[in-house]
């Protein structure tokens, strides 16, 4: 079995029961969320060994964070429980004021995770594994994340782990361009896979979608492939000269948190699996899609068999009725 070995915040999330602002929201569902995990967690369903490193409080929130990862069956070994520092939380304002649109307010600064050191990555999480990954959000989380991430990154190339990349940038955390492009600058240097997106491109390197991807392309190592998000015009795999694109499903979006998370955890599963670039590409694509039609980032992961029956509906014609 395949093995993967993820790094990341993760949060309770609260999410109101209702769309619309937040300032009129009375009632809450509790969820567990993070970029990182939402994409380990993705893959741990769809059949692939994985484990998670990161901290947690070690209050209430921390173990509802352990015990929502070890349902999902994620090993939890590595996780540091901080007794000090509270585990990271964020709202959700869903729909608001741009319909089907999603944004969070974060309660995470001082939080665990951002606290998580190079001195407590161990060597042995590193072992016998297949793939690391790490996306933007942990090193904008805190310069001691930023130096973990680094050195979680040094220590997968020794043990000659492949290194899977998600820009991931999240503006309120890095709060401009530059230092965006700093922070990350390292990471998009040493990752093999590459997943990015138009929006962050753009933040990046501010010019054309081609010149943007021209300009991504000079940054370090030569990558094994670059996956770029195009939210609602779908996704394309850049590998060497071949380009290869997937249209996106069509579905009534109700939280589009975690639908890219979902989107990488499946094309990196179905790669891991043997699935040829396209076929990755779709049953991705397909993920992501049932993503944005639910709320909360982890449950509406889908299963392989979820997969199929999305896309054989889909394709029987019952697509064209959902919007
Ligand atoms: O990808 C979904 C995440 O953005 C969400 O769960 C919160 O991890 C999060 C973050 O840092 O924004």
């Amino acid at each position: 079995m395949k093995k993967v070995l993820g790094m990341g915040e993760i949060m309770i999330q609260m999410n109101p029961t209702e769309k619309g602002s937040l300032v009129y929201q009375n009632l809450f569902e509790r969820h567990v969320a993070g970029s990182e995990a939402n994409t380990i967690i993705q893959m741990q369903k769809l059949d692939i060994d994985t484990n998670f490193i990161t901290a947690v409080g070690s209050k209430e929130f921390g173990e509802v964070i352990l015990s929502a990862l070890r349902a999902e069956g994620v090993g939890v070994k590595d996780i540091k429980i901080d007794e000090e520092h509270p585990t990271g939380l964020y709202v959700v304002q869903r729909s608001y004021p741009f319909p089907e649109k999603t944004s969070v307010i974060y309660y995470r600064k001082g939080a665990a995770a951002s606290f998580f050191s190079e001195d407590d990555l161990k060597e042995d999480s590193f072992k016998d594994i297949d793939m690391f990954l790490v996306s933007g959000i942990t090193p904008a989380l805190s310069d001691i994340s930023r130096k973990a991430a680094l050195k979680a990154i040094k220590i997968a190339k020794k043990n000659g782990v492949k290194v899977v990349f998600d820009t991931n940038i999240r503006i309120n955390l890095l709060k401009t361009s530059e230092k965006a492009y700093d922070c990350l600058l390292p990471f998009i240097e040493e990752a093999d896979i590459l997943f990015t997106g138009k929006g962050d491109l753009n933040l990046l390197f501010g010019k054309s979608f081609e010149e943007n991807f021209e300009e991504i392309k000079k940054i370090g190592k030569r990558k094994e492939m670059y996956i770029l998000k195009l939210g609602g015009k779908g996704a394309m795999v850049i590998q060497d000269d071949r380009v290869y694109r997937s249209a996106p499903f069509k579905v009534p979006v109700i939280d589009e948190l975690g639908a890219g998370d979902s989107f990488d955890g499946t094309f990196l599963a179905a790669l891991l699996k043997g699935k040829s670039i396209e076929e990755s590409l779709k049953y991705a694509s397909a993920a992501g899609a049932i993503t944005v039609s639910l709320k909360g980032d982890i449950e509406p992961l889908p299963h392989w068999k979820d997969l199929e029956l999305f896309l054989e509906l889909y394709e029987s014609g019952e697509g064209k009725l959902l919007r």
